[in-house]
């Protein structure tokens, strides 16, 4: 089955859960494709909010094989998400001073964090199920000169059972994967199993309120399953007995939490009820908080796609820069093609030569910003836009405008 309908609440296992954002039927937002002839599926996207816990998640859950196996981005390829690894695994060492200590980072990609915590002494691990980022080294593009330990698997309490390898951390990390898992409890009790007494798991999920007040809309898609507040977390982490005693949070993604949990070592600190106190403020558990958001992404929308008829109009060359997968989105979603947006730039040799699915939009090295020399830029990975508009300012010395969809368009 490629994908399951969501009847209960993930979190609290509440029936009554209320829809209150339709994003229509988009392709998966990874989905890459290798010819503008591949066939694309479209699945449904509706976002839910649960009356009980106020979680937000997903209608539907699609096969994890499907997206997974086999998986394009790279988290190194951000110099600015490298520097907000090297400024975790430091303020980690600092916080929890432990002798010969071990890490393992969950779903850990090409291994951005793991190699920074293995910079300031930590014993490292990963554990990830795309074969292309985990075989036969993980580290992206060779020639790597240390590989580091990666097991292929996608992270689970069987697999933490089957891989005794990884007992006793005490530090286990999982940034960004949160929000993509179906099973919560499931990964939970693999962590404890993992995890020593005294341990810490840290998680950064991007942040709902953030996604709310900044329309970051795009950031819905398949993988992300779940749409986090502290409130909803905090039910679940209690309930798996790893309770949270801390959160911060951090600009990374567009906005992020960052949660320490253990089992029960740590006095619950001061930061866990301000941030309850924040959302109780801002109304984040009321359901009419979310009624108007669906108005607020029609407008940014409408704008982006009058903004670039318009240029195509007037016969402006428009590029983009960053195939992220919110980009794709974004792109389906307003049903913009290469009649608007001649081709993105993207720096992972993984997805140079693919086209954005659904829009056929072809995806070039950085070289292609010299060739053609765009009028304007569409910035799809607006979370990264200063360092996206630093690596451009050759064209923009030469005029070219920047177009910054989120929170709402600007031209700059
Ligand atoms: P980026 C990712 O989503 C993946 P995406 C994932 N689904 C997740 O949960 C979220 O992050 C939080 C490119 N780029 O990171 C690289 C350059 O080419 O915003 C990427 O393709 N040059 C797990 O994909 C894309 O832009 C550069 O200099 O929406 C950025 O994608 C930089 C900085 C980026 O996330």
């Amino acid at each position: 089955m490629a994908f399951k309908q969501v009847t209960r609440c993930r979190i609290c296992n509440s029936p009554h859960l209320h829809s209150y954002l339709n994003l229509g039927e988009t392709p998966l937002a990874n989905g890459l494709v290798s010819s503008t002839t591949d066939e694309v599926t479209k699945y449904p996207l509706k976002v839910l909010f649960c009356d009980f816990c106020s979680l937000s998640q997903l209608s539907i859950v699609v096969d994890p094989k499907i997206m997974y196996s086999e998986y394009h981005y790279r988290s190194s390829v951000s110099q600015t998400f490298k520097n907000h690894c090297r400024d975790m695994a430091l303020h980690l060492k600092e916080m929890f001073k432990v002798d010969f200590p071990k890490m393992v980072d969950i779903a850990s990609n090409d291994g951005a964090l793991m190699r920074e915590f293995q910079k300031v002494g930590y014993a490292v691990m990963g554990v990830e199920p795309a074969r292309n980022l985990n075989w036969p080294y993980c580290g992206g593009e060779p020639p790597v000169e240390r590989p580091l330990p990666v097991i292929d698997a996608f992270w689970s309490h069987d697999v933490t059972k089957l891989y005794t390898v990884g007992l006793g951390r005490d530090i286990i990390t999982a940034t960004n994967v949160f929000a993509h898992v179906d099973d919560l409890g499931d990964f939970l009790a693999g962590v404890r199993e993992w995890l020593t007494d005294k341990g810490v798991f840290v998680v950064e999920v991007p942040y709902l309120y953030d996604l709310l007040s900044k329309h970051q809309f795009d950031t819905i898609y398949h993988e992300h399953l779940s749409y986090f507040l502290l409130k909803p977390l905090q039910i679940l982490f209690d309930y798996c007995q790893l309770p949270i005693f801390r959160v911060e949070r951090h600009p990374i993604h567009g906005g992020s939490l960052r949660i320490f949990a253990s089992k029960n070592a740590h006095p619950v600190e001061k930061s866990v009820d301000d941030l309850i106190e924040f959302e109780i403020a801002n109304n984040l558990y009321d359901f009419f908080t979310y009624e108007h958001f669906s108005n607020e992404v029609t407008q940014v929308r409408d704008d982006l796609v009058i903004l670039l008829e318009n240029l195509k109009a007037q016969g402006k060359k428009v590029m983009g820069y960053g195939a992220s997968a919110k980009g794709c989105n974004l792109l389906n979603f307003s049903r913009l093609d290469s009649s608007h947006i001649k081709m993105i730039v993207d720096d992972t040799p993984d997805k140079q030569g693919k086209f954005i699915p659904g829009c056929n939009i072809p995806i070039v090295d950085f070289s292609h910003f010299n060739k053609e020399q765009p009028d304007y830029i569409l910035l799809l990975a607006w979370n990264f836009a200063a360092e996206l508009i630093a690596k451009t300012t050759l064209q923009s010395d030469r005029g070219c405008k920047y177009i910054v969809p989120i929170p709402k368009v600007d031209v700059i």
